[in-house]
């Protein structure tokens, strides 16, 4: 007698009640992440630095990659990737680098050169080239060739890797990488 009284909305009214909130609250809570990201708020950059990367990046061991095609030199390569707020790629181990070959389509400028002292190679950080995975016979350029790249079917090999080559050079793309 008590439930009819005090009952005002049927069960079906209350499912449809129930539903309207969940789409106008999924919708609403899609808009502001939209938002967010638009803005690159703080917000958003917390969320991006412990669960993932920022779109069209990939997630690899603590790092993100932005895998970009087009001709361009090292220099602009380097322009464009801080700009992304990222580095040109920098290659510290084996298991980043086999990582890295897998996902590669064409060749890309590596983070590298040897610009300041022929022969001692380093990263955009100015730290040292430990690992390396030259091509046989790479690097051969001398003064001429001072920026890393990867190479595979302008070195004639079946797999990618690194050739030195002519800062000036228009190589295929670049790779990206910051920190998550
Ligand atoms: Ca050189
Ligand atoms: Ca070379």
């Amino acid at each position: 007698m008590f439930s009819k009284r005090y009952t005002f909305i049927q069960p079906n009214e209350k499912m449809v009640f129930i539903f309207v909130f969940f789409v106008v609250l999924l919708t609403s809570c899609n808009l502001s992440l939209a938002e967010q990201k638009r803005n690159g708020s703080s917000w958003w950059r917390t969320v991006t630095k412990y669960w993932g990367c920022p779109n069209g990046w990939k997630s690899f061991s603590g790092h993100c990659y932005l895998f970009v095609y087009k001709r361009i030199t090292w220099m602009n390569a380097g322009i464009e990737c801080h700009n992304r707020g990222g580095y040109l790629v920098q290659v510290d181990n084996s298991h980043e680098e086999r990582w890295l070959t897998s996902q590669l389509k064409d060749e890309v400028w590596l983070g590298m050169n040897d610009i300041q002292n022929e022969g001692h190679w380093r990263w955009s950080d100015n730290s040292f080239v430990s690992y390396t995975n030259w091509r046989y016979s790479e690097p051969n350029g001398g003064r001429s060739e001072n920026c890393g790249c990867y190479c595979k079917n302008t070195c004639y090999w079946s797999s990618f890797n690194w050739n030195d080559r002519p800062c000036s050079y228009l190589t295929t793309g670049y790779v990206c990488e910051k920190k998550k």
